[in-house]
C-alpha cells in the first residue's frame, strides 16, 4: 500500500502578489490580463466569494467585483517561489513529481512516520519558508491524494484512508476524476451517471465503447484504483560549456582569456538553470590540434575562477600542441547527499 501526499499552493499566484504587497491583505485580488480581452490566471479566496476564477475575462470578473484588484503576472517571483517549495519537498524526499509550479506529488511510502504528520511539516516548513499557504491530500495512491488536496482548502489537508475509500467513491462526483473532463462528465450525465458509485454500475465493456482505451482505466479510477508510480524528474548531473576555436590557440594566455569567458557564461547558468544545486567537482576540458582530449577535475564546493585557471593550466601543459576547444563545467552532488544536506539545514 503506498503512501502519497499531494500538495498545492493556495490561490497560488495572487497569494505571491498579497505576501509582497501587504496592502493588498484582506482585498479581493487577481492576477492576469488588464486589457479589455484579458482573462484571469487566478485569484485569490476574497475574490472567489464574488464568483471570481480562473480563465475568466477580466471584464467579466470586474462586473462581478467591481472592487477586484487585477495584478500583472510576476511570472519570475512565481518561479523563485517555486523553486524553494521543491526544495523543501526534496528535502522530505526524493520521490517528489512537480506536475505544474505551484503542484507536487511525493510518495513517502519509505517513511515510517503518518503522512498526516508529514504533510503537516511540510506545510509548515513552506509557510514560515516562503510566506504562503499550502493544502495537502494524503492517500493510497495518486488520484485519491489529489482530489483530497482540494477538500480542504484553502490552508488545510485532508486523509483518506484505506478504509475510507468505498464510502469516499460512491458519493464523489465524476468529473472530480482525472481524465474525465467537462466532455466526459456531460456524457455520462446524459446517461443518468453523476457519482462515480453509478459509474461503477457500468460494465468494463460499455466504459470501453463509451471512453476507448481510457475506458480501462476509468474502470479501476471510478473504484478509487491507481497504480501510477510517483515519477521524480531526473535532476541533471552536471552543467558545462564548451567552444571550439576557428583557429587553434597557440598560448597560455590565450586560453585564459578563452576560460574567462567559459566561466562567466557557465556562473550565469548556474544561477538559471542550476539555482539550489550543490555543486561537488569543477572540471576543464581540452581538445589539442592533433585532436587528443584531456580533462582535470578537482573536489570543489564553490567553483571561483581561480580553481578553474589551475585546472586549465595543468591541462594545458599536459600536450605541447596548441588548443582546439576548451571546455569548463561543474558535476553536482548527487540528490542522495544533496537530501542529507537539505534535511541538516532544515532542521536547523
Ligand atoms: P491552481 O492550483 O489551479 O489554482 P490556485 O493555486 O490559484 O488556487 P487553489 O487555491 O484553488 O489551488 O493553479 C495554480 C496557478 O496556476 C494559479 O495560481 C495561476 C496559474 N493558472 C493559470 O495561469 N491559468 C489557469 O487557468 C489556472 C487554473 C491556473
Ligand atoms: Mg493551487
Amino acid at each position: 500500500m503506498r503512501k502519497i501526499i499531494h500538495i498545492d499552493m493556495d490561490c497560488f499566484y495572487a497569494a505571491v502578489e498579497v505576501r509582497d504587497f501587504p496592502e493588498l491583505a484582506g482585498k479581493p485580488v487577481a492576477v492576469g490580463g488588464q486589457s479589455a480581452r484579458g482573462v484571469l490566471t487566478t485569484c485569490n479566496y476574497e475574490a472567489r466569494r464574488f464568483g471570481c476564477r480562473s480563465a475568466m475575462p477580466t471584464f467579466k470578473a470586474l462586473r462581478m467585483c467591481p472592487d477586484l484588484i487585477v495584478r500583472p503576472v510576476r511570472f519570475e517571483r512565481y518561479r523563485e517561489a517555486s523553486n524553494k517549495v521543491r526544495e523543501i519537498l526534496r528535502a522530505c524526499t526524493q520521490q517528489v513529481e512537480p506536475l505544474s509550479l505551484d503542484e507536487a506529488y511525493l510518495d513517502v511510502t519509505a517513511h515510517n512516520r503518518y503522512g498526516w504528520t508529514i504533510a503537516k511539516e511540510i506545510r509548515g516548513a513552506i509557510e514560515s519558508t516562503t510566506g504562503l499557504t499550502a493544502s495537502a491530500g494524503i492517500a493510497p495512491n495518486k488520484m485519491l491524494a489529489k482530489i483530497a488536496s482540494d477538500w480542504r482548502k484553502p490552508n488545510g489537508q485532508f486523509a483518506v484512508t484505506p478504509e475510507m475509500v468505498d464510502t469516499f467513491m460512491r458519493d464523489l462526483p465524476v468529473a472530480k476524476i482525472w481524465g474525465v473532463g467537462p466532455k466526459g462528465s456531460n456524457k455520462l450525465a446524459k446517461l443518468g451517471v453523476v457519482s462515480c458509485g453509478e459509474l461503477q454500475q457500468l460494465p468494463a465493456h460499455r466504459l470501453r465503447e463509451l471512453f476507448g482505451r481510457f475506458g480501462d482505466e476509468l474502470f479501476n479510477l471510478c473504484r478509487g484504483l491507481d497504480d501510477r508510480p510517483v515519477e521524480p524528474r531526473r535532476l541533471r548531473k552536471s552543467l558545462s560549456n564548451e567552444r571550439t576555436f576557428e583557429r587553434n590557440l597557440e598560448d597560455w594566455e590565450g586560453c585564459r582569456d578563452e576560460l574567462d569567458r567559459l566561466y562567466r557564461e557557465l556562473v550565469d547558468d548556474l544561477d538559471g538553470k542550476a539555482a539550489g544545486r550543490q555543486v561537488a567537482k569543477a572540471f576543464v576540458k581540452v581538445k589539442f590540434s592533433d585532436f587528443t582530449r584531456t580533462t582535470k577535475e578537482c573536489v570543489c564546493r564553490k567553483p571561483d575562477l581561480e580553481t578553474f585557471r589551475a585546472l586549465l593550466r595543468e591541462a594545458f601543459h599536459r600536450s605541447g600542441e596548441s588548443v582546439r576547444l576548451i571546455g569548463a563545467g561543474v558535476r553536482f552532488r548527487d540528490e542522495d547527499q544533496q537530501d542529507e544536506v537539505d534535511q541538516l539545514e532544515l532542521d536547523l
